[in-house]
């Protein structure tokens, strides 16, 4: 398990020196020199095209890159993860999330589980109880049919299935309404409580490891909401869990046939595929979801299979990695332009930052370069109004990755190509930016005077050189979006292990679950603590005032 820092590699060096010119490339030149780059660098996968051509790199770096992903093995280590080895060594866990959206036919045992006997078996019993709640046969305590569903959970076990709904809205099945609570904040729960009828609501308890205090809290309080209107044995027709804790599912007096079980070789920000996805088939139907799945497993196949140059989700890594590592840019944009995507930069910013914002090794030594870059967005072209700003003429660097669909799911005059106008314009003006002399014949053509014109200059000028993906789709179905997701997985997975860390613990997560504690003891209790800093101590003592 012990491996050299990824800077102490022969090909990480080479990238060093061959960066050193690279820094002074302006792309609209490279561009220019090449009428052939946009065909060289663009790769199909899974419905999904991408253009990658707007970076900072050229053939040689492409290589190099590659170069520097087999000295590390990333191919061996891929195989690895897909064959089931405890790829996540500080939980002693295998991650295979790949074979929660595998057919039948895989042939894989982990300590003695068929894997694909038991997922299909799970799968097959949330295709029948979303089939029974949709037709009607499953109702509730007052005989009526089930109209709004509540999903109760957090991080992993909220993120995926809330993203998803919004995502395949178009699909939504009529007569069903989707709520997801997630806060420890009772406004949360509060809100959502006052859109639903006890006597029509189904609460979906998610937790893997069913003691999250947020989800346990929100869970109580559902159950004593619904206790107002219901009796106990009222309770299974309103409650069903998602849960790897069989023991702690009974014990919040769930009955164990209600509860749709997954394994703990399932990450939480991995999950969406396994029964965590049940909010997603009620909200689209089943045969939606397995779609959703398909379009996962054809990404997966492609990861698996395709040479390393034309990978999607080897070369989004590897250029990720170089405009994080040897260009030094520190953060990542997500530009979904499509507006039912608007949760998934907050998706990602889990996906990636939980699992590659680490400065140790696995086995604990130091990565020695900089990680995970810090992520956000929003959807376009809401966020050109807004920070895009900054993108544009704002000291750092930030490269952003565009996603949009070609197809709109509507049918609105004029909407799509305004849409895609936006998209690609705004892509192609990172790229080129505005040099003083195009400033000045724009001014000139304006007819402005030459004092107005040189006072305007330095504010009109665009630096530009600034790296952007593009990501295409078709059109936004369950199989296109199941495949978009696991692209960014797979490329997580590929920065993790050039960085050599564990992307599949989340230590920094564990922590909060405990750190709250001791404080909220001491916000109830009723000797006044005074064990902290000053600050902390001075914050506790307001909010107990407040009471
Ligand atoms: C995900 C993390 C974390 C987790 C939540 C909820 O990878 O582990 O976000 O999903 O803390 O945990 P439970 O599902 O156990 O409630």
């Amino acid at each position: 398990m012990r491996q050299p820092a990824i800077n102490q590699l022969a090909s990480y060096q080479r990238l060093q020196q061959h960066v050193a010119q690279a820094r002074n490339w302006q792309m609209r030149d490279l561009f220019t020199q090449s009428p052939e780059r946009f065909p060289a660098m663009t790769v199909s996968a899974a419905g999904l095209f991408l253009d990658y051509s707007k970076n900072r790199v050229n053939g040689t770096t492409v290589t190099l890159l590659c170069d520097l992903a087999r000295e590390r093995g990333l191919e061996a280590q891929r195989d690895a993860m897909f064959a089931g080895e405890k790829f996540n060594n500080t939980e002693k866990r295998a991650v295979l999330h790949t074979a929660l959206r595998a057919p039948r036919t895989l042939k894989l045992n982990i300590d003695g589980q068929d894997v694909a006997q038991d997922v299909h078996a799970v799968l097959d019993r949330m295709a029948a109880f979303t089939k029974r709640v949709h037709s009607g046969q499953w109702l509730g305590y007052t005989g009526k049919k089930i109209s709004d569903i509540v999903n109760i959970g957090i991080g992993g076990s909220d993120l995926g299935p809330k993203m998803v709904c919004l995502g395949l809205r178009m699909f939504a099945q009529p007569g069903i309404r989707m709520h997801f609570v997630s806060n420890v904040d009772g406004h949360d729960m509060d809100a959502t409580l006052k859109q639903v009828n006890p006597e029509t609501t189904l609460f979906i308890v998610a937790s893997k490891t069913f003691t999250t205090m947020e989800t346990m809290l929100n869970a109580n309080t559902a159950r004593s909401w619904f206790l107002r209107s219901g009796k106990e044995k009222d309770l299974p027709k309103h409650f069903v869990a998602v849960s790897t804790n069989t023991e702690g599912v009974k014990a919040f007096g769930i009955d164990t046939e209600n509860m749709f079980p997954f394994w703990d070789w399932v990450g939480g920000r991995y999950s969406v595929w396994s029964a965590i996805g049940l909010p997603v088939a009620l909200a689209v139907g089943y045969e939606n979801f397995a779609a959703f799945l398909a379009g996962a497993h054809a990404m997966d196949a492609h990861f698996r299979t395709a040479p390393m140059e034309s990978n999607m989700p080897m070369i989004m890594g590897l250029i990720g990695l170089w405009n994080r590592n040897f260009l030094g840019l520190s953060s990542l944009t997500i530009a979904p332009y499509h507006h039912d995507l608007a949760r998934f930069p907050a998706y990602l910013q889990q996906l990636i930052m939980e699992s590659n914002g680490k400065t140790v090794m696995k086995d604990g030594s130091p990565v020695g370069v900089a990680t995970c870059p810090a992520l956000w967005g929003d959807i376009g072209t809401n966020g050109q109004h807004a920070y895009f700003q900054l993108l544009h003429q704002g000291a750092d660097v930030i490269p952003i990755d565009f996603i949009a669909s070609l197809k709109a799911g509507h049918a609105l005059p004029g909407h799509q190509d305004a849409l895609l106008a936006n998209c690609f314009a705004q892509a192609e003006a990172f790229m080129r930016g505005k040099t003083a002399d195009e400033v000045r014949d724009d001014l000139r053509a304006q007819k402005l005077s030459d004092a107005d014109i040189e006072m305007l200059v330095p504010h009109r000028t665009f630096p530009g050189n600034r790296p952007s993906n593009m990501i295409l789709m078709e059109e936004l179905t369950p199989s296109a979006l199941g495949a978009l997701i696991a692209l960014y997985e797979h490329i997580t997975f590929v920065q993790g292990v050039l960085w050599g860390v564990n992307s599949f613990d989340q230590w920094g997560v564990e922590l909060g679950k405990v750190l709250a504690q001791n404080i909220q003891q001491e916000l109830t209790g009723e000797v006044m603590p005074e064990r902290h800093d000053s600050s902390t101590n001075g914050l506790i003592a307001r909010a107990r005032a407040a009471k």
